[in-house]
This record gives C-alpha cells, structure tokens and sequence, in this order.
C-alpha cells in the first residue's frame, strides 16, 4: 500500500484576493495531488473557526501563514507514513490533534486542506475520479450517480452584493427533470437575458462576490420581479422549467429578535417575517429558502417549516453549519427540511460525509455549496455528485472561480453517461 510521503501547504489567494490554503501531498509511488480551500465573507456563528495570522501588517491581518507552518510542520510529522485511503482515522486525528471544539486550535481551513489532500490523494491511489472514490467509500447513492441539479445564484445582494438588497442570493433552479447539461443551458441563457434587462433599466449590471449582477436599484421585492420578467422574455417557462430560490441569509440583517427589511419600514417579528414569506410564496410560488431566519431563532424556523415545509425547501445554512448536533436537533425539531453542506464550516471530509449521511437518513434534502470565497479548486463538485446531492449550488454561471466547478460537473456527467452532450 502507497503512504503519504509529504505535505507542503502554501498561502495563496481566493477569487477576492482574501488569503487562503493550497496544500500539495505526495505518496510514497510518485503519485501528488493539490487542493485548496475556500473561504467566506460571513462565517455563521456556529462554523468551526478559521486561523487567521491576526497581523496588521499582512494582507490586513488575513494571512494564513500560522496554517500553513502547522501543516508543514505538526501536521505533516503526524502524516508522514499513512496510508491516505484510511481518510476516516486520519481526521479524527486531526480533530483530537486540534482537541477544541470549534477547532480553533487549527482552524477549520487548515484541518480542511490537509483532509481534502488526503481524500484527493486516496482516489488517486485507486485510479479513480475523486467523485467515484467517495462514492464507492461511503456508499450513500444507491443506484446510479447523478448529477446534481443546479441553483444558480443570478443576483447578489445582501454581504455578496452592492449593499442595497438585504436578501443575499436570488436563485434559478432548473427543473430536475432536465439533465444537468439542460438545466446549465437554461440558467445561461436566463442569466444573459437578465444582464439584458438590466441595461435595459439602466441598473448596474456588474457582478457581485458570487458572479450574480448586484444592481443599485432595487428593493427584494423588484429583484424577484425583474427575474420574473426575465424569464417571460426567454423560452423557458417560470415555474415549470425553472423555478426560484432564496438566500434569504437572514442573521445579517437581525436585529435583537427581529428582521428589518427594506421593503417594509418597521422591522418584522419572527410571526410577522412567517407571514411575509407566506405572502412571498402566494405570489412567486418560491422553490426553497435558505436561512429564513436567524442561526439561533428555532421558534421561527419551525413556525415556518410546520406553514410551509411541504410547499417549500427549507434550507438549513447558517442555522446548521454543517454540524451533525445542530442537523440532529433540526431534524428533531423539524426545524427545516434541507441542509447546505459545505465541508468549510465543519473542517473534515469524514464529518461532512457524516452530515450527508445523517440528513438522507432523515429524508432532509441535501444542497452541496461553494463558498464566497471560492478558488479554481473543484473538490467541491466531485464531492457533491459522489454523496448524492440532489443540488449544488456554486454561485452565478459566471466567473472562473463558479465556471470551473460547473464544468467540472458537465465534465463527470460526459464520464457517467458519454451520450449527453449533443443528444
Ligand atoms: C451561502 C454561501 C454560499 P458564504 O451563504 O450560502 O453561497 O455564502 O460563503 O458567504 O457563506
Ligand atoms: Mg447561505
């Protein structure tokens, strides 16, 4: 059996120029790897910690330096010698290594990158795709591998956009009926239409953090109506080939236990904000929601799961952090009826397989997601297609950074079935 023969990590830069981790990992046999880890702009209060080198004089005090010492040096002395397919023994040790349990001791970022190293250079020990490795590891697709369906996140607003809009992602999601190949093709060419119509509005079409354009001139509700419109004016029919989607990322704009929203001019209660989205819902007919409410306000998580749960996907995000205690007590609580999982926000590849593990069980709804902060590295992709996600979502179908983990995923969808492309 080949064993790990070095890690070196380094410092680069994500797509906002924000410092983050490369590692490179190399097996006894010649065989290396690389991987890098994304980053955020808002961690929910719950994510496992990220290091940070705190120090003013270094890219603001964002450097990753301390990390990558501790990979190069702790972590590596540790690694040396094992073998890369016993992924499971390996984080744990990472995790008592660290042995606190927001892992701020490491940071989640550091932990993540040795740990997606070592799932990357397990499939390659096999020959295999690292979507195939997983897989066939942890075996939770039964039947054939799919691909997952999109969300393409069209516009920014909240933190990932120009500051106006307060909801943050304004999602397409194709139908999951369409292939994955179709249902990109959709998205595209709705996303074209929308910089159309924009100009057309003389509405700042730039784009945000995420590749969505993050016009200045309008309030959540003229956001949702303008991608209607958009949709009118293409091929593709609202609400049967493509449906919409909410970030809602609601703890940014919390205030105390209410939600002030500038569609309406006094801040909404949790009841009032279960009443807003059911009005939303009556009017757009919204496929799912993400982070409704606030990371702490279970009351109304489940006052809205218990009013809408069976129309509309309720998104776990900041509310579940992709942290199997707080995924149990949602499911326990019927707190929402979907998780986003992003291996980020907890730090091992073992514990985010876990998540997807707990949730299928639970019949919960899995949405594999990118980061803000995202690099050119595509884990992310063979990840969600080798758990069974039935979406992902990885920002707009716009920007190097989301382009390339979509079309990774066309990339594995020609590998599974060779007919697709041009059928
Ligand atoms: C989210 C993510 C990804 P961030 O909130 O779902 O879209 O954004 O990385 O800012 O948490
Ligand atoms: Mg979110």
């Amino acid at each position: 059996m080949p064993v790990i023969k070095a890690i070196q990590a380094r410092e680069i830069l994500d797509c906002r120029g924000v410092p983050t981790i490369e590692a490179n990992l190399w097996l006894d046999n010649g065989i290396s790897v690389t991987t890098a880890v994304p980053t955020s702009i808002y961690t929910g209060k719950h994510e496992a910690m990220e290091l940070r080198d705190g120090d003013p004089l270094r890219y603001a005090g964002l450097g990753v330096i301390k990390a990558v010492n501790l990979i190069n040096t702790t972590i590596a002395q540790h690694l040396i010698g094992r073998d890369p397919s016993q992924q499971g023994d390996i984080d744990r040790l990472l995790i008592q290594l660290d042995g606190t349990p927001d892992k701020h001791q490491f940071g989640a970022n550091t932990m993540l990158a040795v740990s997606q190293a070592v799932c990357k250079a397990g499939a390659a020990m096999y020959h295999l795709p690292v979507y195939a490795y997983l897989a066939h590891k942890y075996r939770l697709v039964y039947g054939a591998l799919t691909i997952p369906t999109p969300a393409f996140n069209v516009i920014n607003g909240g933190k990932h956009g120009a500051g106006n809009l307060d909801f943050q992602e304004f999602l397409l999601v194709p139908s999951s009926r369409f292939r994955f190949d179709q249902g990109l093709q959709i998205g595209v060419e709705i996303f074209y239409e929308l910089e159309r119509q924009l100009i057309n509005k003389n509405a700042i079409h730039s784009v945000g953090v995420e590749g969505g354009f993050a016009p200045n001139l309008f309030t959540n509700l003229d956001a949702l109506e303008i991608i209607i419109q958009t949709i009118q004016n293409t091929n593709h029919q609202y609400g049967h080939d493509v449906f919409l989607g909410l970030d809602v990322a609601a703890s940014t704009f919390q205030k105390g236990s209410k939600y002030a929203i500038k569609d309406r001019s006094q801040p909404f209660s949790g009841k009032e904000f279960v009443s807003y989205y059911q009005d939303l819902n009556d009017d757009y007919h919204i496929f799912s929601l993400e982070d409704p409410f606030g990371d702490d306000d279970w009351r109304s998580w489940i006052d809205l799961t218990m009013e809408m749960g069976q129309k509309v996907l309720i998104i776990g995000d900041d509310l579940i952090t992709s942290n199997k205690e707080r995924l149990i007590k949602a499911i326990r609580d019927k707190a929402c009826t979907a998780v986003l999982v992003k291996p980020n926000q907890i730090g091992t590849i073992t514990e985010s397989v876990e998540v997807v593990k707990i949730a299928k069980d639970a019949h919960f709804t899995v949405m594999a997601s990118c980061r803000s902060g995202e690099t050119t590295d595509t884990f992310i992709a063979d990840f969600a297609v080798g758990v069974g996600a039935e979406y992902a979502k990885f920002g707009a179908p716009s920007r190097g950074e989301r382009i390339i983990k979509y079309n990774r995923l066309l990339r594995i969808e020609a590998e599974l079935n060779p007919q697709t492309q041009g059928a």
